[in-house]
């Protein structure tokens, strides 16, 4: 680990679709999680010493008994996570609005094994913790109950998620559409009620409120919106969906959601990325995120020594026994259709009847992409056996919306097929391919992605181009971003095995 001083940092500091972040600190750790819907693993979780270089160390859940997700929609799922830590344990609290509404899981250790889920049956999504001096936990989420739409809270039983009070109404925010995000700090002998409002789009704003009690009254803070881009012609959009930590230098900081849309009018196709910003507290005692409620893509630095992890490498192998952390499965995977055992040094996935269109768990091993400039690659050894059966690299935003690159046995011929799948629109392209390994490409710019082959170190072929803004949130829908993904799909139930020897996501002027 490299130590130096920082002086500035970049936004976001977790690139790629990361929404919903949530933070807490353990003396000079700091640990954040964000929601992850459809994909499997979920609730990916982030180490950091200094706020700014943070490091993947695994995920939350991890079993099917934690996380079912059988034909979810892709934005479906898990919603919105908070992680706090108290005494010895850490707790991460999150909705699978899919199967199970709120529940928690708790560790000793940040980087797992997690336990089984435990219930809260309190409705809503967004739940949160505060854990009081006076040994009471509550728990906050935002639902529709018999007040009305907004901030309901309860006291739970950590040991058991038992309500031990029925859930009552603490707050419905300043007026905004969608109060939610709820997060409950005690600062100073006060209550500080954080929310989002606004909704997760370019109206998203951070509000919040205090009370010298934990069900209230309530008293909004005169500075509200504490954060909000949405007056602002800026980079960075739908700025919202906070959590606040201290540092261990006693300085405050939000983590928070933003987006990043490549061109006007906006567009955004990384989903909704974790940005960092200072907050500064006011003569009256209200917390201000940024510089007066807007962050910039560059910003001061926090005065924590820094330190830098090792960046994972450009290339991977497939060298290993298991999949590396950036690697997400879509809906809970079949465990016939990947393997790095039978192969070894290759990713082998056999596809199923399951395809890119349908919402269930094809053979598809992906990581989220997190740049506007990259090129992707990966060396595929694959002769397809069964007319009809594909294997190759796709850059999914969900089933009606996503780019295939791949290797297709088509009326008993091998060929690249490149395809182009936009609502009810599609488009195919395909080109005579020899027998043998083949090098898929995909060049990543901010407004095009460019699909390429390479064949016997012959030179490079272009098989076509799609617009990013085709696969972006705006055209899409839906709260997630694009993965890059190799995938297989066989008709027949039993794919001809599809051996990726290795995957290369090298960012460019990052
Ligand atoms: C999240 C909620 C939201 O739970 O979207 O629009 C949900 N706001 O805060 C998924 O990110």
């Amino acid at each position: 680990m490299a130590t130096i001083s920082m002086t500035t940092y970049s936004n976001p500091v977790i690139p790629g679709f990361y929404p919903d972040p949530s933070i807490c600190r353990v003396e000079d750790d700091y640990y954040l999680v964000t929601s992850s819907f459809a994909y499997y693993p979920g609730v990916p979780i982030f180490h950091s010493k200094d706020l700014v270089n943070w490091r993947q160390i695994g995920h939350c859940l991890t079993s099917e008994q934690q996380l079912p997700l059988s034909n979810t929609w892709i934005s479906g799922g898990i919603y919105a996570p908070t992680i706090r830590y108290h005494d010895g344990w850490f707790y991460m609290v999150t909705t699978n609005v899919s199967g199970g509404g709120n529940f928690y899981v708790r560790s000793q250790q940040p980087e797992g094994p997690w336990s089984e889920r435990i219930a809260v049956a309190q409705d809503g999504i967004d739940p949160s913790l505060l854990f009081d001096e006076d040994g009471s936990v509550y728990f906050q989420s935002t639902c529709s109950g018999d007040e009305g739409y907004g901030i309901y809270q309860c006291e739970i039983d950590i040991s058991t998620g038992k309500l031990l009070t029925t859930s009552r109404l603490i707050w419905k925010g300043t007026g905004g559409a969608h109060p939610e995000a709820p997060h409950l700090y005690k600062i100073n002998g006060l209550y500080y009620l954080l929310l989002a409002e606004g909704g997760t789009e370019y109206c998203h704003m951070v509000t919040i409120a205090r009370s010298s009690a934990p069900y209230g009254p309530y008293e909004a803070c005169p500075h509200n919106p504490i954060l909000s881009h949405r007056s602002l012609k800026s980079s960075i959009q739908a700025t919202g969906h906070a959590d606040l930590v201290q540092a261990h230098d006693g300085s405050w900081w939000a983590v928070f959601l933003g987006i990043r849309p490549v061109s006007y009018p906006y567009r955004h196709h990384l989903g909704r990325e974790t940005f960092l910003a200072p907050v500064s507290w006011t003569a009256d005692g209200w917390p201000i995120i940024g510089n007066r409620g807007s962050v910039e893509s560059v910003m001061e630095a926090p005065q924590l020594t820094e330190v830098r992890w090792q960046t994972n490498s450009t290339r991977d192998d497939f060298d290993d026994s298991t999949l590396g952390f950036d690697w997400v499965f879509l809906r809970n995977p079949d465990p016939l259709c990947w393997s790095l055992t039978d192969a070894p040094g290759n990713l082998v996935l056999r596809g199923n009847v399951t395809s890119l269109d349908e919402s269930g768990a094809p053979a598809f091993v992906g990581r989220r992409l997190r740049h506007w400039t990259c090129n992707i690659s990966a060396l595929l050894n694959f002769e397809p056996q069964h007319n009809g059966e594909e294997a190759g690299l796709t850059l999914f935003m969900n089933e009606s919306y996503h780019y295939d690159l791949a290797v297709m046995l088509k009326e008993g011929r091998k060929v690249i097929v490149f395809r182009r799948t936009v609502g009810s629109l599609r488009t195919e392209h395909t080109l005579e391919c020899s027998e043998g390994p083949v090098i898929l490409k995909i060049e990543a710019q901010p407004e095009w992605f460019h699909f390429k082959i390479q064949q016997d170190q012959s030179n490079v072929l272009e098989l076509g181009s799609g617009e990013s803004h085709l696969l972006s949130t705006e055209v899409a829908g839906g709260f997630t971003g694009v993965i890059v993904a190799m995938y297989a799909v066989c008709e027949t139930g039993q794919g001809t095995p599809a051996c990726f020897d290795w995957f290369e996501y090298e960012p460019l002027n990052a």
